[in-house]
């Protein structure tokens, strides 16, 4: 299903009256306005291509219905979220839960959309039907050799893959770890981890980056062999120059200061990008900003001090990738709450008086610094991140716009209602 933009511009016609007087309002007294318009416009999003399904728990999955059931459907929807917010305009594709059969199709398919490859995913967290050797002790750490090799192939095909579809990274989360005390020799792992790792770092093209992702436990449940920030920055300043960590909001323990190792690793040089999502409890691939707005703001705040600090492009120099499961929600609709929330975090963040702040900093008037940041945080910005949609010739609401339009249905009536995605 595709959106014709002239619903889009009928859609805004009805709603523009309300929206200018929303946008004159939040407008007015913003420093540097079209700069800010200009960031949000330029701010793209990667979709996953493993969460334009319903996902699940062990405990059960209950299918939506409409859901993509090849690459080139999943491309489809990808497309019309774009169409919508001119702000996801990259997919990013999990190996072997997407393999292009035809590479220079589905890389045209998906210009048509206005979609370029963001990071592909390698995947030895799973064993395969044709697979040899079983990850079920893990891959890259494995005390086997040739399960190491057969692990580290894979990685190396996932890269061949990204490059016959314009991609530039390569994106190893490694479920690899121990649910027991004695299970593991941890230095042992760690260096057989490495040397895989090294192995893969050598197979990457000259322009390449390599995102080394962490999490604090699942699947296993007592150690992970890229556990935190330190481990995965350990890795990536042992590989070498296109070697980084990427933050994954919800790979972290409780109450952890996500905001502070954002800093830090932008700090080092090493932060690569992130997978957005939001959580309570564990790894729970909630609707970003569904459960800590406030997080993702002092995240996107960082983000902002420290790429300016660094004179980086913020649209162009981190990975920007949502990962998230849809366990309850249309995917679709999740998938533009999430990118909306993100927009609103870094237009929040755009809004920080950085020098009142520093000036407050440097003074350790520690109330006055607050009230600059909760200024910025408390700020309506949704008519301004509007206002970017309009101008990238987007709807001016997307999620409304896409209920009026009565997308799933659509979707039911074109696919079935027991179709089921790949992916989580
Ligand atoms: C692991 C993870 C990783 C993906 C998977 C789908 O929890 O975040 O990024 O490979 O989810
Ligand atoms: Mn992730």
């Amino acid at each position: 299903m595709q959106i014709d933009k002239y619903k889009i511009d009928e859609f805004n016609n009805s709603v523009l009256k309300e929206h200018k007087r929303r946008f004159d309002f939040a407008a007015e007294g913003v420093n540097g306005l079209d700069g800010i318009l200009k960031k949000l416009v330029d701010f793209q999003i990667a979709i996953p291509s493993w969460a334009l399904g319903t996902g699940g728990t062990r405990f059960g999955r209950f299918s939506g219905g409409g859901e993509p059931r090849t690459l080139e459907e999943k491309i489809e929807d990808v497309g019309l979220l774009h169409s919508l917010n001119k702000s996801g305009g990259a997919i990013s594709l999990h190996i072997p839960w997407d393999i292009p059969k035809d590479a220079k199709a589905i890389k045209a398919l998906a210009a048509q959309h206005g979609l370029r490859f963001d990071a592909v995913n390698s995947n030895t967290f799973q064993d395969q039907p044709d697979q040899k050797l079983s990850y079920k002790f893990g891959s890259l750490q494995h005390v086997d050799k040739a399960t190491r090799k057969q692990a580290i192939d894979h990685n190396i095909d996932v890269i061949k893959h990204g490059v016959e579809l314009g991609s530039d990274s390569i994106t190893v989360w490694l479920s690899d770890g121990s649910c027991f005390p004695g299970q593991l020799n941890f230095r042992k792992a760690y260096q057989r981890t490495l040397e895989s790792l090294q192995e893969i770092y050598a197979a990457l093209p000259e322009n390449w980056k390599m995102f080394v992702e962490y999490k604090a436990f699942e699947p296993n449940f007592y150690s992970m062999t890229v556990g935190d920030w330190g481990q995965s920055l350990l890795y990536a300043g042992k590989l070498g120059p296109k070697a980084y960590t990427l933050v994954d909001l919800g790979h972290h323990l409780p109450n952890a200061n996500i905001e502070q190792i954002v800093a830090l690793l932008l700090a080092e040089g090493k932060l690569g990008g992130f997978h957005f999502n939001d959580s309570k409890y564990g790894d729970d691939d909630l609707t970003v900003g569904s459960i800590n707005p406030y997080q993702l703001f002092l995240i996107f705040n960082e983000l902002v001090e420290g790429m300016d600090a660094r004179g980086m492009q913020h649209a162009t120099d981190l990975g920007w990738m949502i990962d998230a499961s849809h366990n309850v929600k249309d995917p679709l609709e999740d998938l533009l709450q999430s990118i909306e929330a993100i927009k609103i975090a870094y237009a929040q963040a755009l809004l920080v008086d950085s020098k009142a702040l520093q000036a407050a900093q440097e003074a350790s008037d520690v109330a006055k610094a607050q009230e600059i940041l909760q200024q910025a945080y408390r700020t309506d910005v949704r008519a301004l991140v509007a206002e970017a949609r309009l101008q990238a010739g987007a709807a001016l609401q997307p999620l409304q716009l896409y209920r009026q339009l009565k997308v799933r249905d659509n979707l039911i009536k074109e696919r079935g209602q027991k179709t089921v995605a790949t992916g989580l």
